[in-house]
């Protein structure tokens, strides 16, 4: 199964992932230092991301935005990294 095959990979890569690292990447999005991504800043990871690209990058950060609040902090990012 393709899909399963993709859900291990994930896995293994959050257990590479330590919790400095994810900080370190937490803290390199978050450009004003607020302690929250907004979608401008997760938007700004990827300045050359292609025009179909976009659409798919709004429902990635709304999928991560656990409250709806329009902010990833760091608990909703570790969630989902
Ligand atoms: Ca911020």
């Amino acid at each position: 199964m393709v899909s399963l095959e993709k859900d291990r990979k994930k896995s293994k890569m959050t257990e590479v992932m330590s919790a400095e690292q994810k900080k370190a990447i937490f803290d390199m999005i978050d450009k004003d230092q607020s302690k929250d991504i907004s979608y401008y800043e997760f938007q700004a990871v990827l300045p050359q991301r292609p025009k179909d690209v976009s659409g798919n990058l709004k429902e990635v950060f709304k999928r991560a935005d656990l409250n709806s609040d329009g902010f990833l902090d760091m608990v909703k990012c570790t969630h989902k990294l």
